[in-house]
């Protein structure tokens, strides 16, 4: 048999309504409706525009329902570690991005407290400065958790909204730093210690599980019935990413690549070790209690945020024929170290890169063929390492790399990842993140079943990958 479900996906550069129709021998997507997450800079900083997020995805719903009456669930993922503070169902304030400069303080104020080792020993989390118990931090200093009697993550914010139950999917839960890597539960006593209030987590649910049934007025406004689930799914996109990787067999690493790259494999079990630590990687919650072993190493928002540079002065670049150009680049290009937190927040990349390269006595790009080169050979670069590096610390083969996401288009980008590699290259599906969030409610609905195997030998014969292979130059 099969039925649809619906899968509301928010990235950082899009957001996206899909209807998903799942049975034994069927899965395919419909884009139902897409629309840009421009966020806004106010006074206090830069702001998720999260009611016009919720608008169109009440609007998304609302055509599903349409165009399918008879969906069978509903689930959110987006971006991982922004939240709302809430009170009494409140929203205080709109959530802040987490490209917003203010987490500074909040970092020294943590390790202050619990040093890096210790941290990492309880979270298993890659360092960086944005991960939400550092923005909670430097809210504390702020003073601004006080009048708070709860923190929704983006999803669960959404869920709370569609349905009114409040609760922290375990798999974006695990971006907050506050998860013990352990148990996958709130880790008390490092909370305790930090001095953060409990009272703010909500209880933590497994992907799989059900959130709730919509609200009546939800229901009404998307004309849906008010008995309609709202499942959890993988609600991190990552994580929802990583389970539509078109995997045959265990040796392989994936990249989700699109406003950032995540680049890893995946593992039974986390690892915590000092060297895991060094390097700066990840351990962070996947779908089946599966560990997402990884490093976020920048991503394709270095190329948007150059384009966004060049279009202020109001012309029109279409990106695949600026790829183009860089595919036809055979001067040697600089590659920078695309990781360098001097890229993180909005502005001038090409200026930036610019920077770094005559500190660090590279040739500059000359023109924008040749930055978008420099961009791309940067990123395959690091890819590169973070491969080398996810297989020494976990000890895993890796025979092949699938890129999934957005950034799987980009055929130069994926030819210099096999070239840089070493290692054959599977690029797509472009809708991963969709594509698990759609499959893990599908699989709760009794729709298809198995493990996550299972679930990706479907997408592997639905969605056939685009192979590179390395070319040895
Ligand atoms: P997110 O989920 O973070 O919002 P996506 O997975 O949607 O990101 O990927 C967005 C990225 O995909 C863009 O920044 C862009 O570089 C890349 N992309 C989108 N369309 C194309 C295309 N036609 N060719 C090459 N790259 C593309
Ligand atoms: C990708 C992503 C990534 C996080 C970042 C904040 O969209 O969720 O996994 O590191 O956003």
């Amino acid at each position: 048999m099969t039925a649809a479900v619906a899968a509301v996906d928010l990235g950082a550069t899009s957001g996206r309504v899909m209807l998903g129709y799942v049975g034994h021998d069927e899965l395919r997507l419909v884009p139902v409706a897409r629309f840009p997450n421009n966020p806004v800079r106010v006074f206090d900083g830069l702001h998720w525009n999260i009611l016009e997020l919720y608008r169109n995805v009440l609007a998304g719903l609302a055509s599903a329902v349409r165009d399918e009456p008879d969906i069978r669930s509903i689930a959110v993922d987006s971006w991982a570690v922004d939240y709302a503070l809430m009170t009494n169902g409140r929203m205080l304030g709109n959530p802040y991005h987490y490209r917003d400069e203010r987490t500074a303080a909040g970092v020294d104020a943590t390790h202050t407290i619990v040093g890096p080792a210790e941290l990492y020993a309880a979270n298993g989390l890659q360092f960086l400065s944005f991960n939400t118990l550092y923005q909670l931090a430097a809210e504390q200093l702020a003073g601004s958790l006080d009048g708070a009697d709860s923190m929704l993550l983006v999803p669960d914010l959404l869920n709370f909204w569609l349905t009114g139950v409040s609760r922290a999917e375990q798999t974006n839960a695990s971006t907050t730093g506050l998860l013990d890597v352990h148990t996958g539960r709130w880790h008390d006593t490092l909370i305790e210690r930090l001095g953060l209030p409990r009272r703010l987590l909500p209880e933590v649910i497994a992907p799989g599980s059900t959130v709730g049934t919509l609200l009546p007025a939800v229901a009404a406004e998307i004309g849906a019935p008010a008995s309609l689930a709202v499942s959890a799914v993988g609600s991190h996109d990552t994580a929802s990413a990583v389970v539509a990787v078109p995997a045959v067999g265990d040796d392989f690493a994936y990249i989700s690549s699109g406003t950032w790259s995540l680049v890893g494999v995946e593992l039974e079990q986390p690892v915590v070790s000092e060297a895991s630590r060094a390097a700066n990687f990840t351990n962070e919650g996947g779908v089946d209690g599966r560990i997402r072993f990884l490093q976020n190493v920048s991503g394709l928002w270095l190329l948007s945020e150059s384009v966004r540079t060049w279009e202020r002065s109001g012309e029109q670049i279409d990106l695949p024929t600026l790829i183009s150009a860089a595919r036809g680049v055979t001067a040697p290009v600089a590659v920078f170290d695309a990781g360098d937190p001097r890229f993180i927040a909005p502005g001038d990349m090409p200026q930036r890169i610019a920077d770094w390269c005559i500190e660090h006595g590279r040739p500059v790009p000359q023109s924008r063929a040749e930055f978008v080169r420099s961009i791309l050979e940067s990123l395959a670069d690091a890819y590169s390492r973070s491969i080398e590096t996810a297989a020494a610390l976990s000890g895993k083969r890796i025979e092949v790399i699938h890129i999934v996401g957005g950034g799987s288009q980009n055929a130069l980008l994926c030819q210099l990842t096999a070239d840089r590699t070493g290692r054959p290259v599977l690029a797509g599906p472009v809708e991963a993140t969709a594509i698990g969030n759609v499959l893990v409610q599908a699989r709760a609905q009794g729709l298809v079943s198995g493990s996550l195997e299972a679930l990706r030998a479907i997408v592997a014969t639905t969605f056939a990958p685009v192979r590179y292979e390395p070319t040895g130059r």
